[in-house]
């Protein structure tokens, strides 16, 4: 049996468990939110989701998941054959994470604590979000799928990153991001409405108390920015 770990707060881990109900692989949840040595021989940086595989391999990297469960469970496949099409679905996956998600995450830690980031911290954001939106602009089929007419790994990890980059992103700056990317807000609807981002919701939401709990510990004692 496959276990995912980590929390439903965060949305990388709702990538990995949307991907493994979309496929319908028999999966187990272990509710971590950072741990010591025994942690850190599953996931080597500390980070969530890491999954072990039925074979007793751990794994760690969302979209590094995402590969190894596409490959081993090929069945509802979440990329084309066609090694162009695949790449452009990796490379909006990438863009969305590299400009929209990593810098709108910069802003987390301010979040927590009830604070607004430093300007010149704002500043670098909102250049390269402005990049990314650009490049999703561009890159983004929407007809009806993100990548063309096909609903690809894309689809669902964007509607995750845009999680982020649509709420604490767009409070922190002031500026609703998803909607300079023509298209972006009416797929996003169409995703959350489906059955299994609805069952992922569920499940941040029960875990929604646990995390503030977690998160007011951590702020608590003093430690470093949570990310
Ligand atoms: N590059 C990692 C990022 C995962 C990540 O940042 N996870 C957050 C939760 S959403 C985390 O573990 N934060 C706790 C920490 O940084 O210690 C991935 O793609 O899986």
């Amino acid at each position: 049996m496959i276990t995912l770990h980590g929390f439903a707060a965060s949305n990388y881990y709702n990538v990995v468990k949307h991907v493994l109900l979309y496929k319908q692989i028999p999966f187990e949840e272990h509710l971590i939110f950072s741990g010591g040595d025994e942690w850190l021989e599953i996931s080597p940086v500390g980070k969530v989701p890491a999954l072990t595989t039925s074979d007793g391999r751990h794994l760690s990297e969302t979209t590094v998941i995402c590969d190894y469960l596409e490959e081993t469970y090929p069945e509802r496949p979440l990329y084309p054959t066609d090694a162009g099409e695949r790449a452009a679905v990796r490379q909006i996956m990438k863009i969305s994470e590299l400009y929209l998600e990593l810098p709108a995450r910069r802003f987390l830690a301010y979040a927590f604590s009830g604070k607004g980031a430093p300007e010149p911290v704002k500043a670098e954001v909102r250049h390269v979000v402005n990049r990314g939106v650009g490049a999703l602009s561009r890159l983004c089929q929407f007809s009806p799928w993100i990548a063309g007419e096909e609903m690809t790994m894309a689809d669902i990890y964007v509607h995750y990153v845009n999680k982020i980059v649509g709420s604490v992103g767009s409070e922190q700056l002031d500026w609703d991001i998803l909607a300079q990317i023509p298209g972006m807000k009416e797929w996003n609807r169409t995703l959350r409405d489906a059955a299994i981002t609805r069952e992922v919701e569920a499940g941040r939401v029960a875990n929604e108390p646990a995390f503030q709990a977690y998160i007011q510990a951590f702020i608590a004692s003093g430690k470093s920015a949570v990310k």
